[in-house]
C-alpha cells in the first residue's frame, strides 16, 4: 500500500528544500518529536540550510522553536547552529541548543510538559504559523498514523496555520492502533473529567485528523529515529536501583501499596534503566506503567511479563530495541498506549491513578528541596520536562542521582538548592548510592539529619553537619534554620575553586 493513501494530500508532495521554503522569518512553527522520537527528519535540515545562506546574504531569519520535548541533531542542532532560533521550548537536550541558551542568544521558555498544549491554547506564545509532522503514513480518508511519539502533535495540527507532513517509511505500519489520541480536553470553563480510571484505558481515537486544506506540503523520508545506544548500566545506578526497590517491597509489605505496585513513572537515563532493569529479577509482577517514554528496560519488561502494559507519549529506544519495536509492531500495540503528552502527564491522571515516580535531580537540599535543571543556579541542563508533572501529583515522588558529580568535586546534597523545580512539599523521598531517605511525615530538620546521613557522600557528610549545627545556632527562627550569608557557599566555592570541597 502506498503510505499516501489520499490521492489529495499525495498530490501535495514535494522536496524538502520546497517545504522548508513555506516557512518564513518569525514564523512560530511547531514540530513533532519527543525524546529523539519521531521529529521531521528533512524540512528542519533543509531550513537551517535556507536559514543559513540567508544570514550569510545580511537578511534576518529566525524562528520560534515549539516541540514535544527534546529532538535531535537534525532539529535542534542544525537550527541552532545556523542561530536560526529566536525561542525554543519546551525540554531540551541538545548540546549547541543547551550553548546558545546559557550564552544568552536563544530564548528558551522551559514548562511542565503536561501545560505546554493548554498554554499555547491560551496564546501565551503567540499564533502557531506552521506544523512540521512527521507520522508512519495518511490513510485514505487522509487521516494520519502516528508514529514513534504524540507529543503535542494533535495540538500542533490543530492550530497551526498550515501544516507540513512528513512521512517516514522507517516506521512499522503496524503502529496503527496502538495510540490513543483523545480529543476531550478544553480550557475552563468547559474542562471535563478526563475519563480514564485505569493505566491501560483507551479513551480516544488511533490516529491523528487534520484538516486537508491546511496540508501545504507532504515529504517522504526514509531515516531512523535518534536512537541513541545505552550506556551499560553501572555499579552507582545498580546500588540506587537496590536502595528504590528495596523501598518498593517495604511499602508493599506495610500494606501501602499493592503487590503488583501502583502505576510506575520512570526518567530517562541510565538509573532509570537500572531500576527497570532491577524489576525484572524482583518480585512483582503484572505491573502498569503510566509514565513518560517508554525505554530499552521497558520493552523487556513487556516481553517478561513482569509489566503487563504500558502507557506513554513516546520511545527512546536503542537501534536494536527499536528495530524489535518495528518488527514487532502489531504484538506491542497489545501493549503500549502512546497518548498526547497533556493526557501522558495529566496531573488530574496521574493523582487519580496513585503513581510512583522516580526521576533523576542536579541536587537536593537538605531540607528536600530539588533542582532538575539548573547547574550552580544559572545554568540550563535539558529543562523540567515531565517530573515537575509528576512529582507533584504522583503518591510517591522520588528522586535520585549519584551522591556527587565531576570526580567527586560537587556534592549532589547541599545547604540550600541553587535553584528549586520541585519542593520539599513534593518530594517523597531522595535516593543516592548509599541509601534511600523517606521524608513523609517529617520536619525539616529531621529531615536535614535523614537526608545527609542516608544520602550524601560520607566525604561531605561532617561539612554538612556542620552547616546544619552552625544554621541552628545563627538563624533567627528554627523552623527551617539557614545562614543565609553560607548557604550558597558551595556552589561559589565551586565556580571559584572548581570544588566544593573547602
Ligand atoms: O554531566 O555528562 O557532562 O558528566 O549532569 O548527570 O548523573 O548522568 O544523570 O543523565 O539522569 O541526568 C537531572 C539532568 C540528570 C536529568 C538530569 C551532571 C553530570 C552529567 C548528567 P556530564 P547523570 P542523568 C521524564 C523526567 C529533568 C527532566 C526529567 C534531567 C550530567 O534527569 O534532565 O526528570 N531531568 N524528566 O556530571 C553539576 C550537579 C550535577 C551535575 C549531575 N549537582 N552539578 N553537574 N551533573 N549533577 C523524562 C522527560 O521529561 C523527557
Amino acid at each position: 500500500m502506498d503510505r499516501i493513501a489520499h490521492p489529495g494530500l499525495r498530490a501535495k508532495e514535494m522536496s524538502a528544500e520546497d517545504a522548508a521554503a513555506l516557512i518564513r522569518p518569525g514564523h512560530n512553527v511547531g514540530m513533532s518529536g519527543f525524546t529523539g522520537a519521531a521529529y521531521p527528519k528533512a524540512v528542519p535540515v533543509a531550513l537551517a540550510k535556507q536559514i543559513g545562506a540567508a544570514h550569510a546574504a545580511g537578511q534576518d531569519f529566525r524562528i520560534g522553536v515549539w516541540t514535544g520535548a527534546s529532538t535531535a541533531p537534525e532539529l535542534d542542532g542544525e537550527l541552532a547552529l545556523v542561530d536560526g532560533v529566536d525561542l525554543r521550548m519546551p525540554y531540551q537536550s541538545d548540546p549547541e541548543t543547551r550553548k546558545r541558551i546559557n550564552e544568552g542568544s536563544m530564548n528558551y521558555c522551559d514548562i511542565h510538559l503536561s501545560h505546554v498544549a493548554p498554554t499555547v491554547w491560551q496564546g501565551f506564545f503567540g499564533r502557531l504559523d506552521t506544523a512540521v509532522v512527521e507520522v508512519a503514513g495518511i490513510d485514505e480518508h487522509g487521516d494520519l498514523i502516528p508514529a514513534s511519539s504524540v507529543g503535542n502533535n494533535k495540538t500542533w495540527l490543530d492550530i497551526a496555520d498550515q501544516v507540513i507532513l512528513e512521512v517516514n517509511e522507517w516506521h512499522s505500519l503496524e503502529l496503527l492502533g496502538m495510540h490513543d489520541i483523545y480529543y476531550g480536553t478544553e480550557l475552563p470553563p468547559n474542562r471535563v473529567p478526563i475519563p480514564m480510571t485505569h493505566p491501560a484505558d483507551r479513551i480516544g481515537q488511533t490516529t491523528l485528523r487534520v484538516d486537508p486544506e491546511k496540508v501545504v506540503a507532504v515529504v517522504r523520508t526514509n531515516a531512523p529515529d535518534r536512537n541513541s545506544t545505552l550506556k551499560p548500566v553501572d555499579d552507582i545506578s545498580k546500588q540506587i536501583a537496590g536502595h528504590f526497590l528495596e523501598f518498593l517491597e517495604h511499602q508493599v509489605k506495610v500494606g501501602r501499596i499493592p503487590k503488583n505496585l501502583l502505576p510506575l513513572q520512570s526518567g530517562v537515563g541510565n538509573i532509570a534503566n537500572a531500576v527497570l532493569a532491577g524489576l525484572d529479577s524482583g518480585p512483582f509482577r503484572n505491573i502498569y506503567a503510566y509514565t513518560e517514554v517508554i525505554q530499552d528496560g521497558m520493552v523487556d519488561l513487556l516481553d517478561s511479563g513482569t509489566v503487563a502494559k504500558a502507557s506513554a507519549t513516546a520511545f527512546s529506544l536503542s537501534p536494536p530495541a527499536a528495530e524489535r519495536m518495528n518488527e514487532r509492531a502489531a504484538e506491542y500495540r497489545e501493549k503500549i498506549i502512546l497518548r498526547p503528552q497533556e493526557i501522558s502527564n495529566h496531573p488530574e491522571v496521574i493523582r487519580r491513578l496513585g503513581v510512583i515516580a522516580c526521576n533523576g535531580m542536579v541536587e537536593a537540599d537538605i531540607y528536600g528541596n530539588v533542582n532538575s535543571t539548573h547547574v550552580m543556579g544559572t545554568r540550563i541542563m535539558n529543562g523540567i520536562g515531565g517530573s515537575g508533572d509528576f512529582a507533584r501529583n504522583s503518591l510517591i515522588s522520588c528522586f535520585v542521582s549519584p551522591s556527587t558529580a565531576k570526580g567527586g568535586d560537587i556534592s549532589v546534597i547541599v545547604p540550600m538548592a541553587s535553584h528549586v523545580d520541585h519542593t520539599e512539599h513534593d518530594v517523597s523521598a531522595i535516593a543516592t548510592e548509599w541509601g534511600l531517605a523517606d521524608l513523609r511525615g517529617l520536619s525539616p530538620k529531621k529531615r536535614a539529619k535523614k537526608i545527609i546521613d542516608t544520602c550524601a557522600h560520607p566525604d561531605f557528610r561532617p561539612a554538612l553537619h556542620e552547616y546544619f549545627e552552625w544554621a541552628q545556632k545563627v538563624s533567627k527562627a528554627q523552623h527551617t534554620p539557614h545562614d543565609l550569608s553560607k548557604a550558597l557557599g558551595w556552589h561559589q566555592r565551586f565556580l571559584d575553586e572548581g570544588t566544593m570541597h573547602s
